[in-house]
This record gives C-alpha cells, structure tokens and sequence, in this order.
C-alpha cells in the first residue's frame, strides 16, 4: 500500500515533451504525431480532437444506415451486427487484427523492443492502443517505469489470494483478485465525490494504469500458490520491462522465455470490441462501473472454453492424444482418426475456427514463427504443425465450421511448455494478463467519448414472430 502512487498530479507535473517528430526504430522511421512521454498529456490532447470529429460526423450521418439485422443474426449470437464503438482495433476476416491500423507484423518491425531483445514489449502496443501513434523508447520507458512505481499490492489482496484453495481455478482466483482489488479505484471515489463527466477519463486512465501495473503481481501470486508450494514472487525491478518483472515473478530467467512473454503479453491484448472479454468490459463499464469491476467481468468470459480457455483445452487435449498413443511419433492416420473421435464425440478441436476470421489467425502465424527460430525440433511442436496440415481439411469435409483455421489458442501452450510452464490450468491467466491492455485502453476512450449505457432490444420468439409476419402451424 506504502508504495501506491497518488499519479494523478505527479504525472501531469512531468514536462517531459521532446522537439522530434519523427524518431528510428529498428531501421523503421515512425513518424510520431507527439513525443511527449507522459501518456496522459498525449490523451488529454487527443481525446477532445477525437470528440470534435465525432461530433461533426453524427451531426452529418446519424440517421445513415450502416446494415440490417437478420432473423438469422438474432439467434446467431448477433454474428457480424455492426453495433458498437472500439477504436482501439479491427479485425478483417481475412487479413486478422490491426491495431490502429497496424498488423502484427507491422508492430513486430515498428514497436521498441528491450536491449537485445527483437520481440515488442506491450507497453509499446498499450502506448499505440491509447494514442495511435507509434511510440519512442523513451515513451516506452516511460510506461515501463509507471507500471513498475505502481505494482504493489494491497494487503487484503495478498490475503485473499493466499487464502483460495488450491483447485479454485487460477481464472477465477485471478477474477476474484481483480475485483478485491476494486477498493482501489479513483473512477469509484470520484463518482462519488460528484466529478463532472468530463473527467471520468482521467479516473479510468489512472484506474487503467494501477490496475495493469497490479497484474503480473496478482497473476504470479496465484502462480506461486497453486503450483510453486506458495513461494514468494519476489520484488519489482523499477528499471525492468512490465514481461520481464513479471517473468522474475513467475520464476522464470531465461531470456527467451521473456522474450515470448513480451510477444505473448502484445498478441493477446485486443481483437476488436465483439469478442466476449472485450464485449464485456464494455458493456459493464457503460454501466459506470469503475475499470476494477469491469475487467473483472470480462476475465469471466474470457474463461470460457470456447474464449480464452481454449489454450488450456489445445494442450490438454494434445497430450491425451499423445498419451493415448504412448508417447510415440504419431502418423497421420492416427492423428486423422483422433480428431475424427473428437468431433464424433460432439465435441470441439480446441484452437480451431473463428467467429470472425476466415483465414490463419495472424496471431497464430507469429508463434508458429517464434517456434520455426526457436524450437524447430520440439516434439510438441512437430506435433501441432502436424495437425495444421490436418484439421483444416477435416474441419472442410466435415462440413459445420464456417473457419476451419487455426486461432491464437492453438500455438501458445506448445511454447510456454517448451520452456517449462507445463501448468495447462494456468495459461488463461497469461492471456487475461495481455487482454486487459485492450480492454482498459478502449475503456479510458470510452469514458473519454462519454459513451452511453449500453442497452440493445431483445425480443422473445412469439415477438419475433409477429414481426416477421408469421404463424406457426398447429
Ligand atoms: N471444431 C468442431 N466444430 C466446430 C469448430 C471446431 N473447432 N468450430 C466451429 N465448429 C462448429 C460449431 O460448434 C457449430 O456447430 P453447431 O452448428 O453444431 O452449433 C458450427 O461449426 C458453426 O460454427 P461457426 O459459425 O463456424 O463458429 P462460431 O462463430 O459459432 O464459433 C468458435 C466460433 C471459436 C466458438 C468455434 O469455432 C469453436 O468452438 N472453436 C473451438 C474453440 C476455440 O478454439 N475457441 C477459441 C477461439 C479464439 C478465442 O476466443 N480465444
């Protein structure tokens, strides 16, 4: 608690504006619309600018009609509806996700990286996420440091978490965390305290930032106590990168390790605003609920089995399949027949298919790269590039799933294994860490844009029916 930051006024005595407007990285010349450090300067500039064109363009289109809803869509799970705001990313079918306009690849080459490191670090995409601008190191180091100075954890937190059972799901331990962790929330205290609305976004981006600092410290914890005999996470580097400290936390030093966890902690963070952990953030921020409660909610979602727990469902599902077969190499026949048994089972191949997306996840492609450098002759990895000449085709012939495509959750768990996380159970909570970077930087812009309640119209089948005009048979 000692070590909590009271950043609202230490942040905006910072001056820290350099003259560049455009700055290297990598060999790659980004052009950076402002290279102040202090990200919340950058957004109080940006957020009035943004709202001003919103305003022009409602004034000259709010009644133009952006597509129709179908019968279809409505029990569909609303697939593909076009009803909502995200400015942080967008997802193309086929090309995969940009965030602000940029794809993986080109975060990869643009964003900064650690010294010697060449994967990006996350806080270079939360930077690009909240302003849209490509960072400078310097404006990196920046966020590095105030997530660092921001990290500790409240003791009744720490208490709660030493307290769970060991087969409290980590998902849960974590969203439960994030929760408690709610006593801590300027957004609330403000509310409170009558603040004027124009405000509420300087609540949200101090709440964002304690609150993505807390992470790591939350997720090892629980990392610690279920797997690791409840060994302490240690301490905080303040001249460490967010991935790196939370690396030390976990007990992990290998540098490659670290390297995928700052690829790991960029990739998961945002897919557009329709997907269930970022719908939900959404929705229950629109209510006024402060970042705390927000993202604890999606943190539920994103533990479903058909969201982010289909890490944990790839891995455990490989090494059935590999245990089944004793260990050995398996052929394609065999393989083939495995995955026929599991859909004949009525089940799911866990990592494949998409609501979205039509093609290769991107995200899977970069991992697949990572292990292609380093872990060409992993046995787990052979096998997953095994079963990507496979499923597809099976997927196809069978004939349901409209992406027969890999997603992100098909790849992670083979490289956290290769490295020696071997706890299946724990993966979700990598990917929770990542995601919150995408839902409480969209969460500050909503605030910032004074976004509504959320409240669509739901209508019961007999309504449904009187609306399209028909009558059932007797
Ligand atoms: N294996 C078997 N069947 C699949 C399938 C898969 N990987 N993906 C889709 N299908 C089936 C669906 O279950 C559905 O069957 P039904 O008609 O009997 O209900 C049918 O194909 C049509 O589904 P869809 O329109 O292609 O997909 P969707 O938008 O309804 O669902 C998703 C998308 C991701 C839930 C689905 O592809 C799936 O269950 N995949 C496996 C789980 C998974 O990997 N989830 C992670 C997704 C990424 C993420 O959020 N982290």
């Amino acid at each position: 608690m000692a070590l909590l930051r009271q950043a609202t006024s230490k942040a905006f005595a910072l001056p820290n504006v350099l003259q560049t407007k455009s700055h290297v990285i990598n060999g790659v010349r980004c052009l950076s619309a402002d290279s102040n450090t202090n990200l919340k300067e950058v957004l109080a500039k940006k957020i009035p600018e943004h709202n001003a064109k919103v305003k022009a363009f409602r004034t000259a289109h709010n009644t133009t009609k952006v597509g129709e809803v179908t019968l279809d869509q409505v029990y569909g799970g609303m697939r593909s509806i076009k009803a909502m705001v995200w400015e942080t990313s967008v997802l193309d079918a086929d090309e995969g996700i940009r965030f602000r306009g940029f794809t993986i690849p080109e975060c990869q080459a643009k964003l900064p990286k650690a010294p010697g490191g060449s994967e990006p670090l996350p806080e270079g995409l939360f930077w690009l996420l909240c302003t849209g601008d490509i960072p400078t190191p310097e404006q990196v180091k920046w966020v590095s440091k105030e997530w660092a100075q921001r990290a500790a954890l409240p003791a009744h937190v720490v208490a709660l978490l030493n307290n769970f059972p060991s087969n409290l799901h980590p998902m849960s331990q974590f969203a439960a965390a994030v929760i408690a962790l709610q006593s801590e929330s300027k957004f609330a205290k403000a509310y409170e305290e009558k603040a004027h609305k124009s405000t509420y976004w300087e609540h949200a981006y101090e709440d964002s930032m304690d609150l993505i600092a807390k992470l790591p410290g939350v997720a090892a914890t629980i990392y610690r106590n279920v797997y690791k005999s409840g060994s302490s996470i240690g301490t905080i580097d303040e001249n460490k990168d967010w991935s790196a400290n939370f690396c030390k936390m976990l007990g992990y030093k290998d540098e490659k390790f670290i390297e995928l966890m700052r690829l790991y902690l960029t990739i998961h963070t945002d897919h557009e605003g329709g997907n269930v952990s970022a719908h939900t953030s959404h929705l229950v921020g629109s209510a006024l609920s402060d970042p705390y409660l927000s993202f604890g909610a999606a943190l539920c979602g994103l533990a479903g089995p058909l969201h982010g727990l289909a890490n944990q469902e790839v891995l455990v599902w490989l090494t059935k399949l590999r245990e089944g077969l004793g260990g050995k190499n398996v052929s394609d026949e065999e393989l083939s027949a495995y995955i026929w048994k599991t859909l004949n089972a009525g089940q799911v191949v866990p990592g494949y298919g998409h609501a979205v997306l039509r093609k290769t996840d991107p995200r899977y492609s970069c991992q697949r790269e990572f292990a292609l450098k380093h872990l060409p002759e992993d046995p787990m990895f052979k096998l997953v590039s095994q079963i990507y000449k496979l499923v597809p085709d099976i997927l196809l012939k069978q004939g349901k799933a409209k992406n027969p495509w890999p997603n992100v959750d098909a790849h992670s768990g083979v490289l956290l294994q290769y490295y020696g996380m071997k706890e299946m159970s724990y993966y979700t909570v990598l990917f929770g860490v990542s995601r919150a970077l995408g839902c409480l930087s969209q969460f500050i812009w909503s605030r910032g844009m004074g976004l509504p309640l959320e409240r669509p119209k739901s209508l019961s089948t007999e309504g449904l029916m009187k609306l399209c005009k028909y009558t059932p048979e007797k």
